[in-house]
């Protein structure tokens, strides 16, 4: 007998959101209920995406165009989809993204001004219809999240942009948001992280009463 397919999760938000942090605690909750997963991450997540997240995070990179900032993104993402997501989704294990093509949408849409449709025909082609079932949208203020993550050392080649470009990314997000209530759930980011935690496996359940009992 086949398992039933895996369920795809991803998280969204600006910088300092709490990503990470709901990542491990969600990790551990889904864990506990046996199921099994597999973790990772955009861009990066394969040996590929890895090395593209090294260019596209490099501060020494300045000179990178925004379309290509654009295209790197896909290409580590149809490496993720391909060797990564599409399997473990296969093979009934559950993937839970630290970001995925919301991201595209908000950063090299919003942020960096690529037109959308742009956006869309790459996602068509390289997703090939590999969406989330759903995405976690971390939204806080941007000053907020950019003093959480202060303090961690040197910024990378996108965190060094100006508190406009973040705000430009948070309203892209909401767009995303908006357009697509089914999938997304926005969780007041602001909130403690035990709160945002629980927020986040409430927002689980229709996934979670799918499985077989
Ligand atoms: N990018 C893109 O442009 N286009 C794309 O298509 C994709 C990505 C896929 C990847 O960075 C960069 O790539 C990202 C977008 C771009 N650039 N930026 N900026 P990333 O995702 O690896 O890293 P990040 O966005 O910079 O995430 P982060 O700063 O590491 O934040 P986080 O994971 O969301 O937050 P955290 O590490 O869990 O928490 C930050 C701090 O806040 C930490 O000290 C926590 O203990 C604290 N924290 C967490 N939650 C709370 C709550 N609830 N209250 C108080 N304090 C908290």
């Amino acid at each position: 007998m086949t398992a039933p397919r895996g369920k795809f999760i991803s998280l969204e938000g600006g910088e300092g959101a709490g990503k990470s942090t709901l990542l491990a605690g969600l990790r551990g909750f889904l864990e506990n209920r046996g199921i099994r997963l597999v973790q990772t991450r955009e861009p990066g997540g394969t040996p590929v995406g890895e090395a593209v997240r090294a260019i596209v995070l490099d501060p020494m990179m300045h000179g990178l165009a925004a379309e290509t900032e654009l295209l790197l993104m896909f290409a580590s993402r149809a490496q993720l989809v391909r060797e990564v997501i599409e399997p473990a989704l296969a093979a009934g294990r559950w993937v839970l993204c630290d970001r995925y093509v919301d991201a595209s949408y908000a950063y090299q849409g919003g942020g960096r001004g690529q037109p959308l449709a742009r956006i869309a025909e790459l996602e068509r082609w390289v997703c090939a219809g590999m969406a989330p079932d759903l995405t976690l949208l971390l939204d806080l203020p941007v000053s907020a999240g950019r003093a959480r993550a202060a303090g961690r050392g040197e910024s990378d080649r996108i965190e060094i942009e100006a508190d406009a470009f973040f705000e430009r990314v948070r309203a892209g997000y909401r767009q995303r948001a908006a357009g697509e209530p089914r999938r997304f759930h926005v969780i007041d980011a602001s909130q403690p992280a035990a709160v945002v935690l629980l927020t986040a496996t409430q927002a689980l359940a229709t996934l979670l009463a799918e499985l077989p009992r």
